[in-house]
Parts: structure tokens; sequence; C-alpha cells
């Protein structure tokens, strides 16, 4: 028997931008309440929402300071339930995201910890003292700066992987452990289907507290990273980015921990875990660790070639230990929009439609990012006052201090580099601030202008070949064809680097999948079928059956099942 989140199509809402409910130009949960039909008609099965808890907002959410109640901002607790309900009434689901490395520094538990070294909660976080006014080891924080903070009240240092308001909680404390799989119980209590589990490898730190020895710092990583032109170069940024963080994620101790997560989990019924990770380890033995890892490899690259997905498929697929399911992305709140990221700048939207084809058609629970079905592009900003990411800050100041680079300069390096781009608002018609909020009032983040060209739900909902209806079209294929959501991938065609064929094998039913990811007219030689394959979708409008000699446009998408006749 699948299960709901094997079919299902996820798609993440990121709160702040998605629906503006009372007008004051930040998304809430009435704003998302009246976006569920929205929701419903594009033929999404559920979502997972960004963070919705309060927070001072130092990383946009994922600085937690109450893991049990709803950011004033976006609404009450009631509101909360109103969604989720709305959700459930229409079929869908709902998986909350859930931050369990850190907390804020606001949050109370921290509060108390920093208070004393003998406060109940000290060794809630990660406290040392460090020696002749050193931090204790050399560790860097992936988001900047020494790991270590010195707390001057207490005269120790706390650790903090990410921003220094963000101090790392201590796992190896049980007192911790149940405190959030409380909060997880709370949550599930209330009614949502699982979670997706925020930056799950960076838990445990190396308990010796090992000096790494990578002989590079974080600026210097940064200039190396800007300067690389050829892969070999950028292959070695990589390297020495593992290199300096080595000891401070997947650590041992994290299977353990996930088992227990895991069995949490399984006190209620048909609930999922998807871990931010890639790291198929995570999967466990298949059934007792995490439901489903990000395939993020298939994203790290700016062209989805055919060699590319089947490359990404055959080292991934059959590493997946049997009870585990596969889950594929190609955007999200941290990566750069699809539009921007793959496009070419001639054929953008012919190749974020095949790259959506290749997406809901592989073997995989796909993620869709809120704004991607409509093509938003990444956002540009020009001014460093409107930048919400304090990453893009970082960058802008990186870029005048190692580079000399001219402020306008750096600012649009910055809003390249930053998050910012991808998490603006979404444009919901061609209407001041895009419809999302009111005319007169500031969006807390620039909304795209592109809206005026296009670019919003409303024109595309009027036009039958839009992106959206795209969407939507192939959101009901892949429904309708059981075996694009159950079938086993068998890869076709292994040396063509441009023309992607597989086969999607189940008991109910085969389909053959044919997409060109080059902008250049094809034939191939389709084998010979004993039950000629029947076009259940075609780009271009083909119907019928296909065999011998088929002559492909650029671009074209195929999605076809073999028929017992
Ligand atoms: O991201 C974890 C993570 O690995 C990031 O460092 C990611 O590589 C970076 O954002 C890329 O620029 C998660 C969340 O998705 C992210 O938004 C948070 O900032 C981070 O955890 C800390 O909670
Ligand atoms: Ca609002």
């Amino acid at each position: 028997m699948m299960k709901w989140w094997q079919k299902a199509v996820f798609y993440q809402i990121y709160p702040r931008s998605f629906s503006d409910g009372n007008g004051d130009g930040i998304g809430d949960f009435q704003g998302m309440i009246s976006k569920l039909d929205y929701l419903d008609d594009l033929g999404v099965d559920a979502i997972w929402l960004s963070p919705h808890y309060p927070s001072p907002l130092r990383d946009c959410g994922y600085d937690i300071s109450d893991y049990c109640s709803v950011a004033p901002e976006y609404g009450t607790l009631d509101d909360f339930y109103e969604f989720l309900d709305g959700l459930h009434k229409r079929g869908m689901y709902l998986i909350l995201d859930l931050v369990l490395n850190h907390t804020s520094d606001q949050h109370p538990w921290f509060i108390e910890s920093r208070s004393s070294r003998d406060n109940p909660k000290r060794d809630w976080y990660i406290w040392h003292a460090g020696e002749n006014g050193m931090p204790p080891n050399n560790w860097f924080s992936t988001f900047g700066g020494s790991a270590w903070e010195f707390d001057p009240q207490t005269k120790e240092y706390y650790y903090h992987f990410f921003f220094k308001e963000q101090p790392d909680l201590n796992w190896r404390n049980s007192q911790v452990r149940e405190a959030i799989w409380d909060v997880a119980r709370f949550w599930l209590d209330l009614g949502v289907d699982g979670f997706r589990l925020d930056a799950v490898g960076t838990i445990y730190e190396d308990s010796l507290l090992s000096d790494q020895h990578a002989g590079i710092n974080l600026d210097d990583l940064y200039v190396l990273e800007r300067n690389s032109k050829i892969p070999q170069e950028h292959t070695r940024v990589v390297e020495l980015w593992e290199e300096i963080f080595k000891y401070q994620h997947d650590q041992p101790g994290m299977h353990e921990l996930m088992r227990e997560l895991r069995e949490v989990i399984n006190e209620y019924p048909d609930r999922v875990l998807v871990g931010e990770t890639d790291d198929l380890s995570y999967y466990g033995n298949g059934s007792d660790e995490l439901h489903m890892v990000f395939n993020f490899p298939l994203m790290r690259t700016r062209r989805l070639s055919a060699d590319w997905v089947r490359t990404n498929q055959s080292e991934r697929l059959e590493r997946i230990p049997k009870g585990g399911w596969a889950c594929n992305t190609l955007g999200n709140h941290d990566s750069a929009r699809m539009m921007s990221e793959y496009g070419d700048g001639i054929h953008d939207e012919c190749i974020v439609r095949v790259n959506l084809a290749i997406l809901l058609t592989l073997k995989g629970t796909p993620f869709l990012f809120n704004g991607e079905e409509i093509g938003m592009t990444n956002a540009v900003l020009t001014n460093p006052d409107e930048f919400r990411d304090p990453l893009s800050l970082r960058t802008y100041e990186m870029e005048m201090r190692l580079f000399n680079c001219p402020g306008d300069e750096a600012a649009s390096c910055a809003s390249g580099n930053g998050r910012d781009k991808t998490r603006s608002p979404m444009q919901w018609k061609n209407a001041p601030n895009g419809g999302f909020c009111p005319q007169g009032i500031k969006p807390w983040l620039p909304v795209n202008q592109d809206y005026q060209q296009g670019v919003n739900v409303e024109t595309q909902l009027a036009n039958d070949s839009s992106l959206w209806h795209y969407y939507k079209n192939l959101l009901s294929i892949r429904r309708e064809n059981p075996a694009l959501v159950e079938g086993e991938y068998q890869p076709m065609m292994e040396d063509d680097q441009d023309i992607l064929v597989f086969r999607r094998i189940s008991t109910v039913q085969n389909c053959l999948v044919i997409c060109n990811t080059c902008s250049e007219n094809r034939i191939i030689k389709i084998p010979h079928f004993k039950h000629p394959p029947r076009i259940v979708y075609s780009s271009l409008g083909r119907e019928g059956t296909i065999g011998g000699d088929l002559r492909l446009k650029p671009f074209e998408v195929l999605i076809m099942e073999e028929v017992n006749i």
C-alpha cells in the first residue's frame, strides 16, 4: 500500500511572502486560508510550511523563540488550526518546519541558560570556558566568523553553527531531547502530518572539539570561490568547505537520535519526516529513521541535461535502502529561483517546463516552491537597506572589504548571492504590490516588478497556455497515471546526452517519458514495444501512438502509456 506522502506532490509555502490577509505587508495565516482553493485548484497534495513560530527574525524565522505558538504577525493558533482544517477538508496535508539544531537567543531556554553557570538549563546549550581569552577551538560558523560567541556575563563561550543569534542546543542532554519531542507531539496532537527537519546534519558536533586543519579561513575561501572558473576549482572549494566543517556536521550519534525521533512519530498513524539533507544514511535501514531525504545533488547544476539527470538517478536510486522513498526538488527558500537558475536567457520558460516534467515524472515525491508555478524570477534588490537576509548583508560587506568593490556593485552581487531573491512576495495579480498587499503598504521585502509582465497568478489563470496551466495540467497527468508515482525507474537510450528517455514500470501501468532537454530538433529511434506507447501528455498537442523515427522539437516533452490492447 502506497502512503499518502509517496503519492503526494508537496508545495512549500514561505509564510511571510505568500499572502497578506490583514494588509500590513506581511504574509499571514488568514492570507494562506484565502488561498486554500487556489492550492486545491493547482492540484498540489501537501504543504510544507516554512517556520511560522514567533521569532526575532534574525534568520527569517529559522531562529525560533517559542516552538508551541504562532508568530503574532502571522495570526493565532486558532488561525493556524483553521488553515490546517481547511487543508484537511480539501484532502490536503500539512507538514511543519522543525528546527532542531538551534533556537533563537531570545528563546526562554537560552535566556535561562546564559543567566548563570549553574542555571539548570545551562547544559541545554553548548558552553565552554575557552583558554587564555581564546575560544575553545578554531571552528567557524557557516554564516561567517567564529562558531563561538563569548558571553560577558558568565565569561564562557557558546557554540553556534549558524548566526550567533542561533545558539546550538546540546542534543546530548536528554532533557533537550524530551523537550523537543514534546514540541513535536504538541503539533502532531493538533493534527499536523509530519515535519521537514531543518539542517538535520548539524545537530551534533565532535565531542572532543578537535581543531580543524583546513588551513584556510572563510574570507579566503570566499575569494577562492569568487575566482573559481573551471569545475576543478569549484570542486576544490567544496572540498575545503568540507575540511573546515568536518567536525561540525553528521557526527556519530545522529542515527540513534533519528531512530528516537522516528519512534515519537510512530506514536501517531501515518506521519512523515523529511530531512533537509541529501545524505542517504538518514534513511537508516529503510524504515527506522527518516521517510525521505532530499535529492539535492539533482539541483546542483545550471542545466538539467539528460546526462545529468540519468547520472544522478543511477548514483542515487539504488542506494536508497528498501523501504526508503526518493524525494526530488529543484528550488526552495535557500536556492535561486528555477527560472533564473536554469534559464539560458533565451529559452527560460521552455527549460523550466522540461525541468518540471522531469521533476514530476522521476521516481520520488516532488517538492515545489511557492511562485515557481508562475515562473517567478530572482528579485534583484539594489538597496542594501532592503536586504532582510543577513547573508545578503554579509556578501555586501565582504565584496567591499575583500574586493574593494564599489557599493552598487557589491549590492548587486549581494542580491544575487543572498537568499532574499527567492523570498520576495508572491505575485497574485497585475496590481500594485503584485496583489500581495494593498497599494500604499510597504511589503516586508520588495515585490519583483515583473508581475507587470505577466508573472502573476491572475493573468496566467486567464491564459490556457500559461506556465500556471502547464503546472496544473502536469500535476493532474501525474495523478492520473499511477506508474508515474509508483513505477520503478528504468533508463533507456543511455548514450544520448540531451534526450532523456525512461520508463516507469509498475504492476498496474507502464509509462514512457521522453524529454528533449536541448534547444535543437532531434530525431530518435523509438525501440520496439510490444504495445505501441499511447500519448497521455504531449507538450505539442500530439495524439495517438508513437513508434519508429520520432522527430523531437526543442524542449519537447512526451509522456506515454504502454497500453495492453
Ligand atoms: O539551511 C541549512 C543550510 O544548510 C544552509 O546553510 C544553506 O546551505 C544556506 O541557507 C544556503 O545559502 C536551513 C534553512 O533552510 C535555512 O534557511 C536556515 O538559514 C538554516 O537552516 C538555519 O536554520
Ligand atoms: Ca499580514
